[in-house]
C-alpha cells in the first residue's frame, strides 16, 4: 500500500494531541476547504466534528459487524421524536478525548468553547419524551447492548422561540442549513412507502383469499446514519433517521406529457414528508401529513428490519427471538398493522402466524394519560391514505371482539370501550387499543403512571390481559447530565469515590457519607456557585437582566402547559413580589425566578401565560422597592443546549404539576441529580424521587392523585371560596385582572383569570396555591442555612442512583426485550 495511505489511516485514530492537531489542519484544508486563517467557527466546528468521526468509524463497523455475526437480537427503538441536542462534546467525552481536543484547539489558537457553540442543537423533537429515546440511545450503547434508533431526518426540528415585545414568536429551525458532520447519507438504503390507492383481492396459488395494495403513491424513505458512541467507545450504535425522497417513475408520467412544472412540484410535495417535526408536545392535531409521517418511517423501519433479518434466515418463526420492535408511544403503533401486512401479503404467511409473530415482537410505552394525547386517526382518513391498513385494522379488530364477546357475554358497553373502533362521533381507530393489542409488553413511565394506566385508559384491557402491562419508570443519562453538563460537580465527585459512577450511578451512593463532611459541603457550594455564575452570565447575554449569584436560584424548565402549573409559579412569584413591598424592613431571602419554555404555536392559553411572564418580569425587574431581592426571568428558546447551562445551576427544582397530569418527567430527575432541591406535588415520578432521597430533602406539597380524583368527581370545587379566603391569593389575580402587569391593556389577561375563577380552575392552581406557598417559605427558610441546604443537596445528588436511563434501559432489555449485551471484537488494537 501507499505509505501516506498508511500514515494517514493511523493518523485517522490517533488520539493523542499532535494527532488530534494534525488530522484537524488535514480535515479543515482538504474536506472543509479552508486554510486556518480563513475559517470561521462554524469551520472549526465542522473540521473537529470531522476528525472525531473519523476515530468512531472502525469501531461502529466492528460494532456492527460483530451484531451481524453473532446474529444477535437487536432492539429497534421506533421513535418519531429523538431530542439529541449537540454532539460534539458527547462523542469527546464518551471517547475520553476532551482534555487532548482541547489542548490541540489550544495549540491552534483556538477555544474549545467557541468551536463547541458553532455546532447547531438537533431538535428533532418536543420534550420529554424525545429527549428520553436520545437518553436510551446513549445507555443502549454505553451497556453494549446492540440498540438501533429509528426515525425521521426532519429538515426543520422544533422552532426557534423569540420574544418578540414579551410574546413568543417561531421561527424555523434550519438546524441542517450548514450541513451534518455527524451523518452518512445512504443513498443506497431506499425503501418504498405507498399512500393512497385501493385494495385488490384475488386468489393466491393455493386458491385463498389474498389482496393486494395497488394504484397507490410511492415515496422513498433514504437513510441517513448518525453513530451513537457509546461511554468508553466500546459500542458504537446506529441511529438511522429517513429522509423522504420522490421516486423518479412518479416523474416520468407527466415528463411525457410534457408538464415539466407539474412533475416537479409532485416531487417537492411528496419530499414535504420529513419537512417538519410537528410541534405539539402531548397534544394530537389530526393532520393527514403527520398520519403519513408516522407511516412512513414505520415502513421504512419494518422493511429494513426484516431485511436484516432475513440476512440468517429464511423464515418468519424466530423474528421475536431475532428482534424486539419498542414502540414508543403510539406515533409508530400503525407499524402492528404494517407488519402484518408485509407477513400476510409480501411473504404469504397465514394470519395467525403473523398475528403471533408481530405480538411476540412489539411493545408499547404508554407516556401519557391526557385523553388530548390519545391518538385516534379518522377511520376515513386511514381508509384514504392505508387503505390495506383499515382492512387488517378491522379484521383484528373482528378477531379479538368475537372472541371477547365469548366470554364478557353480553357486556356491550365493555366490548365497545376494547374495541379498535371509537363508534362515538365520527369514527376513529383508537391508536392506543391497537397498540396494546399488537404488543406482548405495555408499560407505563411512572410507577404511579403505571398505576393510573391500569385504573383508568386501559382498565377494561388490563382486566383482559392482567400480565401485559408493567412499570419503566424513566431515567437520564448521567454522562450528558452530570459529566458534561456539570464539569465542576463531576469532578469533585470524581476526586472523592472515582469515576465508575459515570457508567454505575449506583455508586454516587458513596456520597451519602460526605454529606457531613464540612469540607466536602464547602466545594460542592463551590461548585453549583460556578454554575450559577455561568448561568447568571447567560441570562445576562440573553435578556439584558443582571441577577444575583447568592439568591436562589428557583427554576421550572420545560414546556408550557396549563397542567404544568406555571401559572402556580407566576402567582406566587407576584405574591412573594406583594410581600417583599409591604416588609421593606425584613431581610429577604434573594430570590431569582427562571423560567424556560416553549408552547404549542396554537396553544394560545400557554402562549398568553408567556406573555404573563415577561410582563410581570418587566414590572418586578424594575421595582426599586424590592431592592433586587426579587428578579424574573424568563429565557428564550429552551432547548437541550440551553437545559445544559441552566439545570446545574439550580437550587430550586419546580415539579409542580397537577397530580395525575405528569406522567413521569425527566427534568426533575436532572436537577436532583445535580443538587437542586425539588418542590413538587406527588405526580409522576416525584413519588419515586421522593422515596430516594427521602422525605426530608424535598418539599412536597398540595393535593394527591387520589385527591385530585375524588375532587374532580364531586363536582364540588369552587375556586371562588379558595380565592376569596386568601387574601394573598386574591390580591395577586386582582392585579392581573386589573392589568396591574398590562396598563397598556387591561383585559389582556381575562382568559386567564376566567379560567382560573368561573372556568373551573381544571387545573386546581388556586387549590394547591396555599400549600405552595407553605412549602416555598420552607424553601426560603432553609436557604439561610446553608450547611443544612449543601447537605439536602448532597443527599439529593447520592440518592439519585437508581435514575440513570442505565438502569431504566436494564430494566427494558431484561424484562421486555430479551436483549443481552454483545461485546464487539476490535481485533485487540485498541481504538480502530
Ligand atoms: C411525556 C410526559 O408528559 C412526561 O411526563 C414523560 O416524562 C415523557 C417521557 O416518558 O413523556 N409524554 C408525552 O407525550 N410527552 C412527554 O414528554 C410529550
Amino acid at each position: 500500500m501507499d505509505a501516506r495511505f498508511k500514515s494517514r489511516d493511523i493518523e485517522r485514530r490517533s488520539l493523542d494531541v499532535d494527532g488530534l492537531k494534525r488530522s484537524f489542519l488535514e480535515w479543515l484544508v482538504y474536506s472543509v476547504g479552508k486554510d486556518a486563517r480563513a475559517a470561521t467557527r462554524r469551520d472549526w466546528f465542522h473540521t473537529v466534528a470531522l476528525a472525531v468521526r473519523d476515530r468512531v468509524v472502525d469501531r461502529w463497523m466492528d460494532t456492527t459487524r460483530s451484531y451481524y455475526h453473532e446474529d444477535a437480537k437487536r432492539v429497534y427503538y421506533l421513535s418519531l421524536e429523538f431530542l439529541i441536542g449537540r454532539l460534539l462534546t458527547n462523542s469527546l467525552s464518551n471517547l475520553g478525548i476532551v482534555d487532548e481536543c482541547r489542548q490541540a484547539l489550544d495549540r491552534l489558537g483556538l477555544s474549545m468553547e467557541d468551536v463547541v457553540d458553532a455546532e447547531p442543537d438537533a431538535a428533532l423533537g418536543n420534550g420529554g419524551l424525545g429527549r428520553l429515546a436520545a437518553c436510551f440511545l446513549d445507555s443502549m450503547a454505553s451497556q453494549g447492548l446492540p440498540g438501533y434508533g429509528y426515525g425521521i431526518r426532519y429538515e426543520f426540528g422544533l422552532f426557534e422561540q423569540r420574544f418578540e415585545n414579551g410574546w413568543q414568536v417561531e421561527y424555523p429551525e434550519q438546524w441542517l442549513q450548514f450541513g451534518n458532520p455527524w451523518e452518512f447519507a445512504r443513498p443506497e438504503v431506499l425503501y418504498p412507502v405507498q399512500f393512497y390507492g385501493r385494495v385488490e383481492e384475488f386468489r393466491d396459488s393455493v386458491g385463498e383469499r389474498a389482496y393486494r395494495w395497488v394504484d397507490a403513491d410511492r415515496v422513498l424513505a433514504m437513510a441517513y446514519d448518525t453513530p451513537v458512541v457509546g461511554f468508553g467507545g466500546e459500542t458504537i450504535n446506529t441511529l438511522r433517521l429517513w429522509s423522504a425522497r420522490a421516486t423518479r417513475d412518479f416523474n416520468f408520467g407527466h415528463f411525457n406529457d410534457g408538464a415539466y412544472m407539474k412533475a416537479v412540484e409532485q416531487k417537492i410535495l411528496s419530499e414535504n414528508l420529513s419537512r417538519v417535526l410537528y410541534p405539539n408536545d402531548a397534544t394530537e392535531t389530526g393532520k393527514e401529513l403527520r398520519l403519513k409521517q408516522e407511516y412512513f418511517f414505520t415502513s421504512a423501519s419494518l422493511q429494513d428490519i426484516l431485511r436484516r433479518y432475513l440476512q440468517h434466515h429464511s423464515t418468519f418463526e424466530n423474528l421475536p427471538n431475532k428482534a424486539a420492535i419498542q414502540l414508543n408511544d403510539t406515533h409508530p403503533a400503525i407499524g402492528i398493522a404494517e407488519l402484518m401486512r408485509l407477513l400476510v401479503d409480501q411473504h404469504a404467511l397465514r394470519w395467525d402466524d403473523a398475528w403471533e409473530i408481530t405480538r411476540a415482537t412489539f411493545a408499547y410505552t404508554n407516556h401519557t394519560l391526557l385523553p388530548e394525547a390519545l391518538e385516534a386517526w379518522p377511520v376515513r382518513m386511514i381508509e384514504r391514505v392505508l387503505p390495506r391498513h383499515m382492512q387488517i385494522i378491522y379484521e383484528i379488530n373482528a378477531k379479538f371482539l368475537n372472541r371477547t364477546k365469548a366470554k364478557a357475554a353480553g357486556d356491550n358497553a365493555k366490548l365497545s370501550r376494547l374495541s379498535l373502533i371509537d363508534e362515538r362521533g365520527e369514527r376513529r381507530v383508537r391508536m392506543g387499543n391497537l397498540a396494546f393489542l399488537g404488543s406482548h409488553k405495555v408499560n407505563g413511565v411512572s410507577a404511579l403512571h403505571t398505576d393510573l394506566m391500569k385504573q383508568t385508559v386501559f382498565a377494561d384491557f388490563h382486566e383482559e390481559f392482567p400480565d401485559r402491562i408493567n412499570n419503566k419508570t424513566n431515567g437520564i443519562t448521567p454522562r450528558r447530565w452530570l459529566k458534561q453538563a456539570n464539569p465542576a460537580l463531576s469532578e469533585l465527585i470524581t476526586t472523592r469515590i472515582g469515576e465508575g459512577w459515570i457508567s454505575d450511578l449506583s455508586q454516587i451512593a458513596a456520597l451519602r457519607e460526605k454529606a457531613d463532611d464540612v469540607v466536602f459541603r464547602e466545594e460542592f457550594r463551590r461548585a453549583k456557585r460556578k454554575n450559577k455564575k455561568r448561568l447568571a452570565a447567560y441570562i445576562a447575554r440573553q435578556t439584558g437582566e443582571e441577577v444575583l449569584v447568592d439568591s436562589i436560584f428557583d427554576v421550572q424548565v420545560k414546556r408550557m402547559h396549563e397542567y404544568k402549573r406555571q401559572l402556580l409559579n407566576v402567582l406566587h412569584t407576584i405574591a412573594l413580589y406583594n410581600e417583599m413591598r409591604d416588609n421593606p424592613t425584613v431581610s429577604w431571602v434573594p430570590v431569582t425566578k427562571v423560567f424556560a419554555g416553549k408552547a404549542a404555536p396554537s396553544y394560545h392559553m400557554a402562549k398568553l401565560i408567556i406573555k404573563l411572564i415577561n410582563d410581570v418580569a418587566k414590572v418586578v425587574n424594575h421595582d426599586p422597592s424590592v431592592h433586587d431581592n426579587l428578579k424574573v426571568v424568563l429565557l428564550p428558546n429552551y432547548n437541550v443546549t440551553a437545559a445544559e447551562i441552566i439545570i446545574p445551576a439550580a437550587d430550586l427544582s419546580e415539579q409542580i404539576s397537577t397530580a395525575g397530569m405528569e406522567a413521569s418527567g425527566t427534568g426533575n430527575m436532572k436537577l436532583a441529580l445535580n443538587g437542586a432541591l425539588t418542590i413538587g406535588t406527588l405526580d409522576g415520578a416525584n413519588v419515586e424521587i421522593r422515596e430516594h432521597v427521602g422525605a426530608d430533602n424535598i418539599f412536597i406539597f398540595g393535593m394527591t392523585a387520589d385527591e385530585v380524583n375524588d375532587l374532580r368527581a364531586s363536582g364540588g370545587f369552587n375556586p371562588r371560596e379558595v380565592i376569596a379566603s386568601n387574601p394573598s391569593l386574591k390580591r395577586a389575580l386582582d392585579m392581573i385582572s386589573t392589568g396591574a402587569f398590562s396598563p397598556d391593556d387591561r383585559n389582556r389577561y381575562h382568559p386567564i383569570v376566567q379560567a382560573l375563577t368561573d372556568g373551573g380552575d381544571h387545573f386546581l392552581v388556586t387549590a394547591d396555591f396555599a400549600d405552595y406557598c407553605r412549602a416555598q417559605d420552607a424553601a426560603m427558610q432553609l436557604y439561610r442555612d446553608p450547611e443544612e441546604w449543601t447537605r439536602k443537596a448532597i443527599l439529593n445528588t447520592a440518592n439519585m442512583g437508581w435514575f440513570s436511563s442505565d438502569r431504566t434501559v436494564n430494566e427494558y432489555a431484561g424484562e421486555i426485550w430479551d436483549v443481552h449485551p454483545v461485546k464487539p471484537s476490535h481485533d485487540g488494537e485498541g481504538f480502530r
